[in-house]
């Protein structure tokens, strides 16, 4: 049952299809499949299949698009019951999550936003197309320990590293931490530039965000 339906989520990806996915993703809270699962096993696999027939010149921009539409739809339903996952009493740091300028991917740094709320991070959630002096500014405006950004294209991965550089010119390190993510982040990159950590997936990315923040333990 719970196969079939992890096949239907990624379809309704596939189809670009948002009412269906949205709905499917009801289907699963009702079933008491785990959010993540539901997440990672059915929608992401639509999602990773359109990127790749995009890639491979077998679909096109209005496909990706719709795609895109129908897994913002499904995480939306989700997103109230991933944040039920976290119970944290204490309030282990804040963070300011950006997708970086010139991209405009945001279902990844979302998730990966939600899933930092939900483990007791606050989050500052700047949206996409964030510039380097946006991100540092509100990082400095609300006190940041983390700064987290996000970045899809190997065009615009370049800007996480001008971040990084401009932190140290301001010498804001390291009292505020960076950790990057993002389809074509690597771990030569994030050596490359830098960073703090990184990670492949949002579960990664609150570990990540508690040992940079010394919680480890929480
Ligand atoms: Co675009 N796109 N896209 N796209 N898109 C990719 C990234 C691409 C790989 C597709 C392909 O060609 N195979 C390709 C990039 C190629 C490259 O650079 N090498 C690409 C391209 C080319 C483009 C355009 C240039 C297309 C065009 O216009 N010709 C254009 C660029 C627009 C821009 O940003 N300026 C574009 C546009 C779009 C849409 C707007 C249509 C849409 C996004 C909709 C939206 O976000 N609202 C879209 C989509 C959906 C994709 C794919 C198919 C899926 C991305 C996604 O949401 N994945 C993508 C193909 C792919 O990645 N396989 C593709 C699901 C999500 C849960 O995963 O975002 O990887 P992800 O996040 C993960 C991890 O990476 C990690 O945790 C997340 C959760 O597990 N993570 C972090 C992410 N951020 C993190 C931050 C962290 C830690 C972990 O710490 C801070």
């Amino acid at each position: 049952m719970s196969e079939e339906l992890l096949k239907e989520m990624a379809q309704s990806i596939i189809d670009g299809d948002s009412d269906i996915s949205a709905e499917l993703a009801k289907k699963s809270i009702e079933l008491k499949m785990h959010p993540l699962d539901a997440i990672t096993n059915g929608f992401v696999v639509g999602v990773t299949y359109i990127g790749d027939q995009f890639g491979k010149g077998d679909a096109f921009l209005p496909e990706l698009v719709m795609a895109g539409e129908a897994m913002k739809a499904a995480i939306a339903v989700l997103e109230p019951e991933l944040l039920k996952l976290g119970e944290t009493r204490e309030m282990l740091g804040r963070v300011v999550l950006a997708t970086v300028e010139g991209d405009i991917h945001e279902i990844g740094k979302t998730l990966v936003g939600t899933m930092l709320s939900a483990s007791g991070f606050e989050v500052i959630d700047l949206g996409v197309d964030q510039s380097a002096e946006k991100i540092i500014g509100k990082a400095l405006e609300v006190n940041a320990n983390l700064i987290g950004m996000s970045a899809l294209l190997t065009t615009t991965m370049v800007r996480q590293r001008e971040v990084i550089e401009e932190l140290d010119k301001e010498g804001l390190r390291p009292r505020i931490k960076v950790m990057v993510g993002g389809a074509p982040i690597t771990k030569d990159w994030v050596d490359k530039i830098k960073a703090d950590g990184y990670s492949e997936d949002a579960i990664g990315a609150v570990k990540v965000a508690k040992e940079l923040l010394g919680k480890s333990d929480q």
